[in-house]
């Protein structure tokens, strides 16, 4: 079995090391153009000529969970998209979000500004129950991080394509239940796939059926999100803030207004990150349930867009 590896921004060798470990029959090579026709792809954001090379591939493995980049490529019609199914990234998206939505709750911002200053001042605490935080998307991430949520005892409301049932959480379904889930929400965290109905869906109009004192956390992508309508209604002061993970052009460019603003936190695309091992250990499983003629979860459904 053949394995090649192209994975753009992330070091080859450790990889092609533990794919070699963890399949020793297989032989596994960096791709590089004209390499020899190969099984199998384990790629993030790989040239169009790798597809266009190598025609014959059984699935191509992401190495991340978003495949919004891989879609827009022309791929192989018979080759299965595979995405990383948890991998080690649900418990660091439960971290990141739930350390947000506390220093936004808690005001330990305002906190750490005035120990800053020099001054012990107290913030009267507010009710949990004003809080209902709004989780958009209840995939592999979206659940991990509704229930992470619960543990704290914030409402939690969540909202998917399809019906969903979470314990301890409120949940909406599809267009038809999307303005109700944002109007009973305050904390807006998006965990939607970046798809062709998905795009833009953080804009003036959505964001400002929120509860007044809104805020606002995406970990999803940055064309979730439109740019001028958050910086415009956290100046018409509808929303009270944002933690933003993701942006439009990444790395952030340097004059972009998101990293000055006083009321926006941003983060370098750094809150699940891929891990190696969980993730060559995930991969290598799937290939051996392939080989084998067996299903496997993670299969992307390229005509819905996730
Ligand atoms: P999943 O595919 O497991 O879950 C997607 C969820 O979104 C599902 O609940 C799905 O609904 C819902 N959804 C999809 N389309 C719509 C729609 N049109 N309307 C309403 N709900 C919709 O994805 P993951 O949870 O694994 O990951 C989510 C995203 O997080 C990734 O696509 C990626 O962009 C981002 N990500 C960001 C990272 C970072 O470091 N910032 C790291 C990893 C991922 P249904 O349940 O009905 O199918
Ligand atoms: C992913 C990501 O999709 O890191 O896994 O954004």
């Amino acid at each position: 079995m053949k394995i090649v590896l192209c994975c753009t921004g992330t070091k080859p060798e450790p990889w092609v090391d533990g794919l070699r470990a963890a399949l020793p029959g297989a032989e596994v090579a960096v791709w590089e153009p004209g390499a020899p026709a190969a099984d199998y792809a384990v790629v993030w954001a790989p040239p169009q000529t790798l597809l266009d090379q190598q025609p014959q591939l059984k699935a191509l493995f992401n190495i991340g969970a978003g495949v919004d980049g891989l879609l827009k490529l022309r791929l192989p019609p018979q080759a299965l998209v595979v995405r990383l199914d948890d991998a080690g990234m649900s418990v660091q998206m439960a971290e990141y979000v739930c350390h947000a939505v506390i220093r936004h709750f808690r005001e330990f911002d305002g906190y750490e500004a005035d120990v800053r200053a020099g001054k012990w001042s107290y913030r009267k605490p507010r009710s949990r129950a004003e809080y209902p935080v709004g989780v958009m998307g209840l995939g592999v991430l979206g659940a991990r991080v509704a229930q992470a949520l619960r543990l704290f005892e914030f409402p939690v409301n969540g909202w998917s394509r399809t019906p969903r049932a979470l314990e301890g959480v409120r949940t909406f379904a599809g267009a038809a239940q999307f303005d109700e889930f944002l109007a009973a929400s305050r904390v807006l965290v998006n965990l939607l796939p970046l798809t062709h109905d998905t795009q833009a869906i953080l804009s003036r109009n959505t964001l400002s059926r929120l509860l007044p004192g809104g805020y606002v956390i995406n970990v999803a992508r940055g064309a979730h999100l439109v740019d001028d309508d958050l910086l415009a209604l956290l100046d018409e002061g509808h929303l009270a803030g944002a933690t933003l993970d993701v942006f439009r052009t990444e790395p952030l460019p340097a004059d972009h207004p998101f990293w000055t603003h006083p009321r926006i936190t941003v983060t370098p695309h750094t809150s699940a990150r891929t891990l190696r091992d969980e993730s060559i250990a995930q991969i290598a499983g799937k290939i051996l349930a392939l080989e084998r003629g067996e299903a496997i979860a993670g299969i992307v459904d390229p005509a819905r867009g996730y």
